[in-house]
Order: structure tokens, then C-alpha cells, then sequence
């Protein structure tokens, strides 16, 4: 399996020419997010944990943003919010601006999201857009629709619709989310509803229908499973690598790769090679990155909270440190802050400690893993 991704890497290698060395783009010219107004009206209180450093001071310094994906729900938590609004310079809707929580039926109900959007506006907050098109957000009315008829302006009208009512406080759009699925065969790409009714290129079109709206945000292709050392992965990295290659031949406005990063030691650890190389192609193609939505799934939570604790934080340092190393990468928004709101409680374990803060918002080692990663 190592052999298959190492040639996987060279292949990439060859294929997009690159040489040694990191790209070299100033981060700080886009990367970086100014400090909210702490006078503002409906500023949050003081935080829970206060002898922990802020995680966005922490990445202003090195020219980043921090961020996380806040459930909405939690939003009626007044230390939930303290502790987002101190720690964060940029939030994730994690769900509510999502096509099938915004038009469930055929009409668009915005409350949750304006919510949030609203909580965001108050303290200062950036927000990614996350996502206007994902195959597991379609809701059925639109998956029927654009089966039946492949109208592209359903997903214009979907775009024209969240990007005129939140474009002005994002930051960066997730415009197509996960396009790679190299199992379901021929150029790698997902079969999703989507590419069922446009073919590939749907991807352009929906880059091309979003930066009509959106003229000035980042615009973003944002995937999943490219950090570690398996034949599966290795695949996923190359066809990312394929598509953006393409994508930027055909003069697409994509110029931002989000790398989701749900980190799982079940997995072992990161594949260092596989990710820089990742990296370094990305960059060579004049691309910033995102690491969009990092957690960590643990393998075994019979061990002690000490040594779980520590496997969680060593498995951030090492992806961190190897992402960190180049100077494309504009910030890290992690899938949630604390353990009680993160996804992988449903998903794998109830348990799961793959978080910067505990349930009680004590800070872990990971918290302190990103704070050395950042400096
Ligand atoms: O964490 C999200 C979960 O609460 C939602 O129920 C789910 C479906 O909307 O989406 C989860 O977030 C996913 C994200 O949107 C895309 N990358 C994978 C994330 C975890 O599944």
C-alpha cells in the first residue's frame, strides 16, 4: 500500500511538474481576518477558560485565522458563545446554511441561519460559506427537479438566493463540496445528482455561477480523506490534484482548497509525504488552502483520558505541522470547539475527545497542540 502511494505522489509529481520548496504566497495579505469590535453591542461575556490562550491571537500572529463550525442549536448557550467568540476570528455554520435546512420543502426558511449569521454580525465574526452545492444536502424537491429536468438555473437560483442574503459577511464559500470519490470509477469524480444531470461540468459552472455573485470572497473546493498512507487515499489525492490541474487550465475561478482534515487515528498517523506533496502541488498551482473542518476520531477510548488526551493532541501537531510549513494557507477551523458539540458523537463515539475543549470547556492537549502549532 506504501509503494502504491508513493508512486501515486511521483505520479502527481510528474504530472504537475513541481519542483522542491513551498509556494511562496503571502498569507498575510488574505489570510489574516481583523479583530471584532469588543464594544459592540451584544458582546459576549468574558470566557469559560481563561487561562487558556486564545486560539485566534495565537493564529493572527502567524498571519491565520482560527475558526470552528458552531452547531446553531448551541447558540442558546450564553458559554457556548463566550468561548466562540473568544477563541474564533471566523465560524462554520455546520449545518443551517446547508440547501436541505434552508429549503427543506420548496421554500426557503432562513431564521436559523440568520441567527446565526446575526450572532456572527454582533461580535465581529467572519463566516465561511458552507456549502451551496453537496450531494448529501440536496433536499429530494431539488434532487427531483434537477433529475427530471437538469435546469441549471435551479442552482442558480439556489446560489442567486444564499449568496445575496449572506454574501457579505463570508469570507470564503464552499462552493462544491466533495466531488472526489475515485470508487465510483472512471476520472475519479463523484457520481453525485449533480454530475448525473451536467456531467463534470457542473463543477465549473457552479465556480463560474458563484463568482458572479460573490466577486470578492474566496471560492472554495473543499474535500475529505487525503491524509493518510492508504491506496484509497493516495487515489483521492491525485484525482484532487487531477481536477484542480483542469479546473485551472479551463481558467475556472476556483482559488482556495479546503482540506477538511476529520484526522482519525484509527487510521495510525498522518502520512506526511502524501500531504506535503498534496501541498506543494496545490501551491505550485497558485491555489490557497483551508484546513476546513479538523477533528480527531480516536481508535480506542478504553485507554486512560491522559493517554487519549495525548494520541488526539500528537496527531494534530504532526497534520499542523506539516500543513503550517507553507505560506498558502490562509487559516484552521476545527469541526466544533468543544466535545459535547461535535458530530463524531453520533458518528463514532459518544465518548470521542477529538476536540480542543472538553464538555466543561476545560482545555486538552489538542487546544495546546494548535496553540504550538501556531507559534
Ligand atoms: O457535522 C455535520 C452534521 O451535524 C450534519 O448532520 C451533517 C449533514 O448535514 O453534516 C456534518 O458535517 C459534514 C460537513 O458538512 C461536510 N464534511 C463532513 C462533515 C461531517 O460529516
Amino acid at each position: 500500500m506504501k509503494r502504491r502511494n508513493l508512486i501515486a505522489g511521483a505520479a502527481a509529481a510528474l504530472v504537475f511538474g513541481q519542483l522542491a520548496g513551498c509556494a511562496r504566497v503571502d498569507r498575510t495579505e488574505t489570510g489574516s481576518i481583523t479583530a471584532p469590535d469588543r464594544s459592540a453591542a451584544g458582546q459576549a461575556q468574558p470566557a469559560a477558560s481563561p487561562s487558556a490562550r486564545a486560539l485566534r491571537s495565537a493564529a493572527s500572529n502567524r498571519g491565520l485565522y482560527f475558526g470552528a463550525a458552531i452547531q446553531s442549536a448551541a447558540l442558546g448557550d450564553s458559554r457556548f458563545r463566550s468561548n466562540v467568540v473568544r477563541d474564533c476570528s471566523i465560524i462554520t455554520p455546520e449545518w443551517a446554511m446547508k440547501w436541505d435546512s434552508l429549503a427543506p420543502g420548496r421554500a426557503y426558511n432562513f431564521s436559523e441561519m440568520d441567527q446565526l449569521a446575526s450572532f456572527a454580525a454582533r461580535n465581529g465574526l467572519a463566516m465561511r460559506g458552507h456549502t451551496l452545492l453537496w450531494h448529501k444536502s440536496l433536499p429530494r424537491w431539488a434532487a427531483a427537479a434537477l433529475a427530471s429536468s437538469r435546469d441549471w438555473t435551479l442552482i442558480e437560483d439556489h446560489f442567486s438566493k444564499v449568496i445575496g442574503r449572506y454574501g457579505n459577511q463570508v469570507r470564503e464559500w464552499d462552493v462544491v463540496n466533495e466531488p472526489i470519490e475515485p470508487e465510483h470509477g472512471g476520472n475519479g469524480l463523484r457520481q453525485n445528482q449533480f454530475y448525473k444531470a451536467f456531467g463534470e461540468s457542473y463543477i465549473q459552472r457552479a465556480f463560474e455561477t458563484a463568482r458572479a455573485r460573490a466577486p470578492r470572497a474566496r471560492l472554495v473546493i473543499n474535500e475529505y480523506g487525503l491524509e493518510y498512507n492508504s491506496s484509497y487515499e493516495g487515489q483521492r489525492r491525485l484525482t484532487l490534484l487531477r481536477l484542480l490541474e483542469r479546473l485551472r487550465s479551463r481558467g475556472v475561478p476556483v482559488d482556495t482548497v479546503g482540506l477538511q482534515a476529520h484526522l482519525d487515528l484509527r487510521k495510525g498517523k498522518v502520512y506526511a509525504d502524501g500531504i506535503y506533496g498534496l501541498m506543494r502541488d496545490i501551491g505550485n498551482m497558485g491555489l490557497k488552502v483551508a484546513i476546513t473542518e479538523l477533528d480527531v476520531a480516536e481508535a480506542n477510548t478504553g485507554l486512560s483520558i491522559e493517554r487519549r488526551d495525548s494520541l488526539v493532541a500528537d496527531e494534530t501537531r504532526r497534520y499542523l505541522d506539516i500543513v503550517l510549513q507553507f505560506n498558502n494557507v490562509l487559516g484552521v477551523s476545527t469541526w466544533g470547539l468543544n466535545d459535547s458539540h461535535s458530530w463524531l458523537r453520533t458518528q463514532r463515539s459518544a465518548a470521542n475527545r477529538g476536540l480542543p475543549y472538553d464538555r466543561d470547556w476545560r482545555a486538552k492537549p489538542m487546544h495546546g497542540a494548535i496553540l504550538t502549532a501556531f507559534a
